[in-house]
């Protein structure tokens, strides 16, 4: 179902317009109530009367999470505390988290960006959304509650972690949505099946909203395969609100923007100049109706392409490739490009393994190396390490293949590999903590 049809389908001329509209508003009150914005536009001379429609938006500057650390906590708002009522922040891996604040219009905003994904999917007010990403200040949680809450449909706050119980009360209750990050929908596929009391053939599960971390094309077969239930891919972040930013629809081909709350550019990241149209680069946003924090031009550094033409849904809003990095998430090994998500593809090709990986790599004798471990299912675990090569001779071609660099691939023994609740680590680089 199609929860806002007037935006969600709007002509494109008649978007452009509302954001161009949208636009100009938020820069005046970028300029007018925040010092941090004023002394930026300053900085390259540009004034709120020089934005007069969305095709001036190259003119705006960048907005950074280093700038947003060095305005902790509240530099950016541009709102009265009275007026904010919500606080979230995103942890980060260093330092000061990155925080935002939202005013009740914000929170309406984000909710309907969540109820439309939701909506999309096939939920309505008859579904019961089991909510398993973290409550607190992560998104994630109160996020999903509260689109689910917008389409009118029960809300089951289980938050992560206490698998079992998670997968008791999905049965008992008769869960049909489940959201969480697709890390943790793996963890919960997996926690039923070695389960000698519950199955799938018990659940009511229906569709699933993951999301908050990079995943693949193939992982999502593994996952529908593995739930019984259709993976939509939920994309979002703390900066611009949360998750919802944008969703698929039943067609599975991209995720949607919505467009009238947050306009996407994409950007090369050397020469921060936009790409043509399907080109690949780092994602942008632009707040269009936040009050709160209002965000100029944030660079994500999510990577991604971005796709105009009408969706076979109907939606016009625009659609992103699943996101299959982040610019900081890229390994240089041996000086060829590396992108974690590229192992969990390759992996997902090869039944006998789980989807499950961690790379270490390091510098040893002046040259990088590059271990992935990987796991079988316990069906195909064997010993000693000679009799795995079976499994381990294709999925080493199939990497070097797709990466161009060769691998050492170590397998541990099965449920070894760290399961995760929230967003999964993939990666440990010992060449940072060199010198
Ligand atoms: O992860 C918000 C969220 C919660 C989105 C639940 C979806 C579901 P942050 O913690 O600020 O917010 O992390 C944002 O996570 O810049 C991406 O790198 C990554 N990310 C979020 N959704 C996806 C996705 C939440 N669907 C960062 N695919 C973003 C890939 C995603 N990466």
């Amino acid at each position: 179902m199609i929860f806002n049809p007037e935006y969600e389908c709007m002509e494109r001329d008649k978007m452009r317009e509302l954001q161009s509209r949208r636009l100009v508003e938020t820069v005046k009150t970028c300029y007018e109530k925040s010092p941090f914005y004023r002394k930026k536009m300053d900085e390259i001379g540009v004034k709120p009367e020089d934005i007069k429609s969305i095709d001036d938006i190259h003119k705006l500057p960048f907005t950074t999470k280093i700038d947003l650390r060095d305005e902790y906590p509240f530099g950016l708002q541009v709102v009265p505390q009275s007026e904010v009522v919500r606080i979230h922040a995103s942890s980060g891996t260093t330092g000061k988290p990155v925080v935002a604040t939202y005013t009740k219009h914000d929170l309406d905003v984000w909710s309907e960006g969540v109820a439309r994904v939701m909506s999309a999917g096939g939920v309505t007010k008859d579904d019961i959304v089991q909510v398993s990403y973290g409550y607190g200040l992560f998104t994630g949680g109160l996020g999903a509650h509260d689109g689910a809450l917008k389409i009118g449909a029960t809300q089951l706050p289980t938050s992560s972690g206490n698998t079992k119980k998670q997968i008791m009360l999905m049965k008992d209750f008769g869960t049909t949505a489940l959201c969480c990050t697709p890390s943790y929908a793996m963890h919960i596929a997996e926690a039923i099946e070695s389960s000698h009391t519950l199955s799938l053939d018990d659940m009511k599960l229906k569709v699933g909203f993951f999301g908050a971390e990079p995943w693949s094309n193939g992982m999502r077969k593994t996952i529908e395969k593995r739930l019984r239930l259709k993976a939509i891919d939920i994309y979002g972040l703390t900066e611009i609100s949360g998750p919802g930013v944008g969703g698929e629809c039943e067609c599975q081909d991209g995720i949607h923007i919505w467009e009238d709350f947050f306009y996407p550019e994409i950007i090369n990241p050397e020469t921060l100049q936009p790409v043509p149209e399907g080109e690949f680069g780092e994602l942008v946003f632009t707040t269009l109706c936040k009050e709160a924090m209002p965000i100029l031009r944030y660079r994500t550094r999510d990577l991604t392409r971005i796709r105009y033409e009408k969706c076979k849904c109907g939606r016009t809003a625009a659609r992103i490739d699943r996101i299959f990095g982040r610019s900081d998430d890229m390994l240089i090994i041996r000086g060829v490009n590396v992108f974690p998500s590229q192992i969990e593809t390759c992996l997902t090709e090869f039944p006998a393994f789980q989807p499950y990986y961690f790379i270490t790599v390091d510098r040893i004798n002046h040259e990088d190396s590059f271990e992935i471990k990987v796991e079988l299912r316990p069906e195909f675990y064997v010993t000693p390490p000679e009799k795995q090569l079976v499994y381990v001779n294709p999925l080493y071609k199939r990497i070097v293949s797709v990466t161009g660099i060769k691998p050492s691939i170590k397998v541990v023994p099965p449920m070894t590999l760290e399961r995760s609740e929230g967003k999964a680590k993939h990666v440990l680089d010992m060449r940072k903590y060199d010198d």
